[in-house]
């Protein structure tokens, strides 16, 4: 069987990677739709040597759409969706707009695919610092129990689009130069207030909320709890922005519930975990980095170590490309989990 696809947000950093990543999977696709705001309508995209124009989205776009992947912010989201639901689409869903909503399921297919047959039309691809983290703990969680979760993330600029990668490219240039950095775009597009990522750290990442968290902060607690099952795990999150291109990188402490846990057990369970690549070995210095992990959909674990005051707290290091197993191939893979199981 082949597919008519839609790419919603086509253009965009994730939108473009959708394309390499359907490509790369050799996804059935009968025919290939490429969709946008009216800004980008009209750009040319390839797609396996053939040439594709970009189109202005529509509720009629969506007429005899299979699948359609969004990633074209929430806005679009919540107005294109339903639309391309009524017309018989599975809509996957790249942005924050439905991910939290009781009868969309949030998905990464390694730790949660069951849920995603309870789909109403519509599937949320989770946040990007959020896919990564769930995946390395789920392994953990099955086999040992997990109690409490503390992250810090050091998070890639492409995560905040194009733009900003623009934004650190030109930066680095003005900083090497000497002249003086203009930030427009870091940490938020149209926050109050901007702050150059050339060089620098930025612990904001999307907006704040009221409890003094960002936005990406209260997804990385709220989505975990959602696609874990787990209503009740204590989970915190700093989220903080880096002057690198690609691939999320994070420190992660979790306290499980099994007494007399090794740091070799954890090794061995995380090594044989779907989707999850082990590299650890302080004797010859090797652990994951953005720049290692980049350009490959698996995510990556290394640094495990046992707590030194806390015999079941453990810290790993958590890496992974935030354009594919974060965005694209996420998205991509949950297709793939829905043609294989018979869920359109
Ligand atoms: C970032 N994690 O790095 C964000 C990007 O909710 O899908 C993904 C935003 C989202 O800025």
């Amino acid at each position: 069987n082949t597919y008519n696809v839609a790419v919603v947000g086509a253009t965009g950093a994730v939108g473009q990677k959708m394309l390499e990543t359907l490509e790369d999977r050799n996804f059935p696709i009968n025919e290939l739709k490429l969709l946008s705001s009216s800004r980008s309508a009209g750009s040319k995209m390839k797609y396996k040597e053939q040439e594709l124009v970009v189109e202005e989205a529509t509720p009629e776009s969506f007429e005899g759409i299979d699948i359609a992947l969004f990633s074209a912010g929430g806005s679009v989201s919540k107005k294109f969706a339903p639309e391309a639901v009524k017309r018989g689409a599975v809509v996957i869903d790249n942005t924050s707009a439905y991910r939290m909503a009781q009868d969309v399921p949030l998905v990464v297919p390694e730790v949660n695919e069951a849920d995603i047959q309870n789909h109403q039309g519509i599937i949320a691809n989770p946040n990007c610092s959020t896919i990564q983290m769930v995946a390395a703990l789920e392994p953990l969680r099955d086999a040992l129990g997990l109690s409490r979760v503390l992250v810090s993330t050091y998070q890639a600029v492409s995560g905040a689009g194009n733009e900003a990668a623009d934004e650190l490219r030109e930066q680095s240039q003005a900083f090497l130069d000497g002249e003086e950095l203009d930030a427009k775009v870091l940490p938020v597009k149209g926050d109050e207030k901007h702050y150059p990522i050339a060089f620098n750290a930025l612990p904001q990442i999307d907006v704040f909320q009221e409890n003094g968290y960002t936005f990406e902060e209260m997804k990385m607690i709220n989505e975990t709890k959602k696609i874990m099952h787990m209503p009740n795990l204590s989970v915190a999150a700093t989220c903080v922005r880096l002057p690198f291109f690609t691939s999320h990188a994070e420190s992660v402490y979790i306290e499980v519930e099994k007494d007399g846990v090794t740091v070799e057990e954890v090794k061995q369970l995380l090594s044989q975990a779907p989707g999850i690549v082990l590299e650890d070995d302080p004797a010859s210095q090797k652990y994951p980095t953005p720049l290692s992990s980049a350009g490959k959909r698996d995510v990556f674990v290394g640094r495990v170590r046992r707590d030194l005051d806390n015999e079941h707290g453990f810290h790993l290091w958590v890496v992974s490309d935030n354009l594919l197993k974060g965005a694209a191939w996420n998205s991509v893979q949950i297709a793939e989990r829905i043609i294989a199981n018979q869920w359109l």
